[in-house]
C-alpha cells in the first residue's frame, strides 16, 4: 500500500536518496514543493527526523522580551514595528527588563530570547546593559539575543569591528543568537518587502563572523507572502552551504507569515497543509542541521503537534509574551502554553518529550532524570501561564 502510494507520487527516486543519506538538489526541492501528496513528503521527512532524533520531541521553558518596537527598516511584512516618531514607540530600560525577568523567578526558565527593532537612538552601551541585566537576574538561563540585522546595527553604533562587538556581548553574557531577519534570500523579495534592511549577502557575512567567533545561531525562513517555490529552495540551499562552511547553526525555524495588521493584510495566512510542507521541506533539504523547529505560536499548537511526524523534532517552548506578531491589536493567537500543555501535545502525538536548554542539552532533574520523565513520575507539572 505504502509502496503504491510512493510510486503514485513519483517521488521514489527521492525516497532512495533519503534512505541512502544522499543530498537533495534544487530540482528535488522544487518537486517536493509541487508534489500533490503531502503525506508522502511528510513520510520522507519523518525518515530523516527519526534518523537524526529518533522519537524525541524537544521543548523548552523560555521567555521572550522585545526591548523596543521602534524600527527604521519599514519591512512590509511586519506588524510589530512603529517608526521613530510614532507615539506608540517604546524602549524597555535595563531595569524594566530585569523586572520582566524577575516576574518568572519561581519558574525554571532555561532561555531568554531577546530581540527588537532597529532603533537608531539606542547607544551601544544600552545593548550591553540589557544583556547584563538578564544575565545578572537569571544566571542559570541562556541569553539568546540579537538577530544578524541587530548585530549589524550594533557594529554601526559601536564604530568598531563586529568581532570586537561579539567579544563585548559574550563578556556581558550573550550565549547564542536567534535566527530572525533572514526572511527569504531573494533580491526580488528583498527589494519589494524589506529594502531598507541588510541585504541577503550582508546577512550571511554577519552570520559567518558570528559563527567564527564561537557563537551559535539559528536560521529562519519567512514564508507565505510573495515568495516563489524556487526562491524558497534557493534559500534552503544557501543556508545549507553556510552550515557546511561553519557548522554554527543550531536549528532551523520555518516562520509562517501572519498578514494581520501588515501592509500585506490582503494575503491569506498559510494553511495547515502549507505549514507542514515547509517543515518537511526544511527537514529534507537541510541534511546538515540537527534540528527543525515547529514554532507553535505561529503554526498553532495542533499543527505543531502533527509536525512532529512531518520533520520537526522541536516544538519550541512556553514562550511568555510573543509580541512580534501580537503587538498592534492581533488577538487570534495564544501567548503562552504551560509545560503541562506541551507535554500533553507531545504525548498525544506519541513522541518522547525531552526538556532542553538553548543548546539542546537535556535538562536533568535533581533525581538525574530528564525533566519530562521526572515530571511524569511525580505528576508535578506546573500549569503556570508561561
Ligand atoms: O525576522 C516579522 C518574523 C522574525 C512577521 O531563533 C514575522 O528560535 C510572521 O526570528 N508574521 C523574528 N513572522 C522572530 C524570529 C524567531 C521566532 C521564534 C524563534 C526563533 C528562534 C526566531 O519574525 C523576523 C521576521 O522574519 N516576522 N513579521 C509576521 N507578520
Amino acid at each position: 500500500m505504502l509502496t503504491e502510494t510512493i510510486s503514485a507520487s513519483g517521488l521514489e527516486d527521492i525516497l532512495q536518496k533519503v534512505v541512502e543519506g544522499e543530498r537533495l538538489d534544487f530540482s528535488d526541492g522544487v518537486r517536493l514543493y509541487q508534489a500533490e501528496d503531502l503525506n508522502v513528503v511528510g513520510y520522507l521527512a519523518n525518515i530523516v527526523r527519526e534518523q537524526k532524533n529518533g522519537s524525541i520531541a524537544y521543548y523548552i521553558r523560555n521567555q521572550h522580551i522585545n526591548y523596543t518596537n521602534i524600527c527604521n527598516k519599514l519591512c512590509k511584512f511586519c506588524s510589530f514595528y512603529v517608526t521613530p516618531r510614532d507615539e506608540r514607540g517604546y524602549v524597555l530600560e535595563p531595569e524594566v527588563i530585569r523586572a520582566r525577568v524577575r516576574e518568572f523567578r519561581d519558574y525554571p526558565i532555561r532561555e531568554i530570547h531577546m530581540v527588537g527593532g532597529i532603533n537608531p537612538k539606542l547607544p551601544y552601551e544600552y545593548y550591553l546593559d540589557i544583556v547584563r541585566a538578564v544575565r545578572d537576574e537569571r544566571p542559570q538561563a541562556h541569553v539568546k539575543a540579537f538577530t544578524m540585522i541587530e548585530l549589524a546595527q550594533l557594529e554601526r553604533v559601536a564604530k568598531k569591528p563586529l568581532e570586537e562587538v561579539l567579544t563585548d556581548l559574550k563578556t556581558a553574557g550573550l550565549d547564542c543568537c536567534p535566527g530572525g531577519g533572514a526572511e527569504v534570500f531573494s533580491n526580488r523579495v528583498h527589494e519589494e518587502l524589506f529594502r531598507a534592511k541588510l541585504d541577503n549577502e550582508g546577512w550571511f557575512d554577519v552570520a559567518r563572523v558570528v559563527h567564527r567567533s564561537g557563537l551559535r545561531s539559528n536560521a529562519t525562513m519567512l514564508y507565505g507572502h510573495i515568495e516563489t517555490v524556487e526562491e524558497k529552495v534557493k534559500h534552503l540551499i544557501h543556508i545549507r552551504e553556510l552550515q557546511d562552511e561553519t557548522g554554527g547553526f543550531l536549528c532551523f525555524v520555518p516562520l509562517a507569515f501572519d498578514p494581520q495588521n501588515t501592509e500585506l493584510s490582503h494575503l491569506p495566512p498559510p494553511t495547515g497543509q502549507q505549514n507542514l510542507r515547509e517543515i518537511a521541506l526544511a527537514r529534507l533539504m537541510l541534511d546538515n542541521f540537527d534540528h527543525v523547529k515547529a514554532f507553535w505560536i505561529m503554526v498553532t499548537p495542533p499543527v505543531a503537534q502533527v509536525a512532529m511526524w512531518y520533520g520537526a523534532d522541536d516544538i519550541d517552548g512556553t514562550v511568555a509574551h510573543y509580541e512580534i506578531t501580537h503587538a498592534l491589536g492581533a488577538t487570534s493567537h495564544r501567548q503562552a502554553l504551560s509545560e503541562a500543555d506541551l507535554l500533553h501535545l507531545i504525548a498525544e502525538a506519541r513522541r518522547d518529550a525531552v526538556e532542553r536548554d538553548a543548546f539542546y542539552n537535556p535538562v536533568v532533574s535533581s533525581e538525574g532524570l530528564p525533566h519530562s520523565d521526572a515530571a511524569r513520575d511525580t505528576n508535578d507539572v506546573e500549569a503556570t501561564a508561561c
